[in-house]
């Protein structure tokens, strides 16, 4: 039997953290040979309802999950871990500003990052979902000394699963048949789906889909709004589809990525594609076979999508310019 990996989420008790954890238990994402820790991190007011998630951990007796722990101590949480999938931050209420949300959340992520720092395995690698997510994982980045900063992701699969899914539909294939679909920058309403990139049954998406309008306007505004439209329809934030998401990006990040395609997340910038060295940005990622990753190189660029991905990076120069008392 293999040692087991150790998994630490915040946010357990939340929506995602309930459609996340159950399918890591049952070694969906590790393998069904790889036993697995969780440690699940909550505020002291989520403690209760974690409670409750860890009875029904328990009551599925899964063979490969091997010590549940809760906790609302950081120190704990994040002892040993493998994998740290930053979840939980404080949802943007009625009235709050952009730069608000960016505030509170900022903070609770310096003393995550310090605690990973001090707690976590030496080979941890962090993904953080709760929302501003680059800015987030930038801040816990930077004061996580002791990590080195090529293990820190921000979360934007669920941007190109769902560019993905517009395609296929417009496309009328089925979604799988969608490739090297880039969402670059931020995971925000400026974020850019590359369709100009992207393959169709290994064909460009601009053959296949002529209707070149439909690619400039409505796809891109489709998937930037695609959280609000989930949101009014359903009357809460999406959930399994993130939880999803976010298991299909720790899987691409240990799996070697398919010949010739890519993967969308958010990493640290070495200044590829004229990006600022530092920012935490979306961009193509490929994982190799000793299971690093490297920024896919050599993609066209033209105009329309320059302009796109300038946008994009001007918001996370503004988000971490009015986040810059929260960094070292
Ligand atoms: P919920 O409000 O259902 O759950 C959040 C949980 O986090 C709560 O149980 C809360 O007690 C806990 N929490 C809050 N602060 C915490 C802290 N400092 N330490 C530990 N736990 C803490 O939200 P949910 O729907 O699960 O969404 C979680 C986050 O994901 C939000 O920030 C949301 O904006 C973000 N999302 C990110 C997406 C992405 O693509 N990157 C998409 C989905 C989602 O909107």
């Amino acid at each position: 039997m293999k040692a087991p990996i150790t998994v630490s989420i915040t946010g357990a008790a939340g929506q995602i953290g309930y459609a996340l954890l159950f399918r890591i238990a049952t070694g969906e994402i590790f393998g069904k040979d790889q036993p697995v820790n969780l440690r699940l991190i909550e505020i002291e007011p989520g403690m209760a309802a974690l409670k409750g998630v860890m009875m029904e951990l328990d009551d599925c007796a899964f063979p490969l999950l091997n010590e549940v722990v809760g906790t609302s101590c950081l120190n704990e949480g994040f002892k040993g871990a493998n994998w740290a999938l930053l979840v939980g931050s404080v949802p943007r209420k009625a009235g709050m500003e952009r730069g608000d949300l960016l505030g509170i959340n900022g903070k609770i992520f310096i003393s995550q990052g310090q605690a990973i720092s001090r707690n976590a395995a030496r080979d941890v690698r962090v993904l953080v979902v709760g929302n501003p997510c680059n800015t987030n994982a930038l801040i816990a980045m930077r004061h996580a000394v002791s990590i080195p900063d090529d293990r820190f992701f921000a979360m934007t699969r669920l941007d190109e699963n769902r560019a993905k899914s517009q395609l296929a539909r417009k496309a009328a294939v089925h979604p799988s048949k969608v490739t090297n679909l880039c969402i670059w920058g931020n995971h925000s309403a400026t974020q850019y789906p590359d369709f100009t990139n992207a393959k169709i049954n290994n064909r460009p998406c601009t053959d296949v889909i002529s209707h070149v309008a439909w690619l400039k306007g409505e796809f891109i505004t489709t998937v930037q709004q695609r959280g609000a439209a989930i949101i009014k329809a359903r009357g809460a934030s999406s959930a399994a589809s993130a939880a999803n998401a976010a298991l299909d990006t720790v899987k691409s990040l240990i799996t070697p990525t398919p010949k010739g395609d890519w993967h969308s997340v958010a990493v640290c910038s070495d200044g590829s594609y004229g990006i600022e060295p530092g920012l935490i940005a979306s961009m193509p990622i490929r994982t190799n076979e000793e299971g690093t990753w490297e920024v896919v190189q050599g993609l066209p660029i033209d105009s329309f999508s320059q302009e796109k991905i300038n946008a994009t990076i001007a918001e996370l120069k503004e988000e971490r310019d009015a986040v810059k008392h929260l960094l070292p």
